[in-house]
């Protein structure tokens, strides 16, 4: 399964966002040691979680309307928020990926979501602080590597803090589900 997923990944994507999948499904891995996830649904969901981040806002789109994958007004604006919903059911569709787990940790990795598993967290997580996220653009993130290996929550609130941040400050448009889960965290963490 690793193997096959690894090589079809190596063919989809281009060759910076595949070093970026494997890092995802390195750092995936070793939290997963750290919290006793099944080591494997890290590496499956760390590899698959960008699975379509390399199609089209058009191709995204139409996916979405042919599969009934529902769309946000925020979403219809920003069809990249979508990789992750896409993902999820490419994972199930062209990988054969069945546990529920997986699925919902490639789904919600950009945005996460109030309530998530363990697994989920981890992949939220190592998305933002695999090896090849570069430490000039983030400025604490030799910190929040660190606290990803202590208290995954508070690692959690960290990112989510500074995404909304760097949204505020860049103008993007925030994505209610980021801001709900934000607040769902601090008050999780206190
Ligand atoms: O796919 P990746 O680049 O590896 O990582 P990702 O799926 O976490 O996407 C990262 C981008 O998503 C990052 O530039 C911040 C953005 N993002 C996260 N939450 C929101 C958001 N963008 C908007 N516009 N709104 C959000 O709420
Ligand atoms: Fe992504
Ligand atoms: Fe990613």
């Amino acid at each position: 399964m690793i193997k096959k997923l690894t090589k079809a990944m190596e063919k989809c994507q281009d060759p910076k966002r595949f070093q970026h999948t494997l890092g995802v499904e390195f750092t995936a891995a070793a939290l997963a040691m750290k919290y006793d996830v099944p080591i494997k649904s890290a590496q499956i969901a760390g590899l698959l979680h960008d699975c379509a981040k390399c199609l089209s806002p058009e191709k995204i789109l139409s996916l979405c309307e042919k599969n009934h994958i529902p769309i946000t007004e925020v979403e219809r604006r920003n069809p990249f928020l979508l990789h992750g919903k896409v993902g999820r059911f490419l994972a199930e569709t062209e990988y054969q990926v069945e546990d529920p787990d997986i699925l919902n940790a490639i789904a919600n990795h950009t945005t996460g979501r109030p309530g998530m598993s363990t697994l989920e967290k981890i992949v939220f997580i190592a998305d933002y602080i695999e090896p090849g996220r570069k430490q000039e653009k983030i400025e604490n993130l030799p910190e929040v590597r660190k606290l990803a290996f202590e208290d995954l929550d508070k690692a959690l609130l960290k990112i989510l803090d500074n995404t909304l941040r760097y949204l505020k400050e860049g103008g993007g448009e925030i994505d209610p589900m980021t801001k709900v889960t934000y607040d769902y965290y601090v008050k999780e963490v206190r």
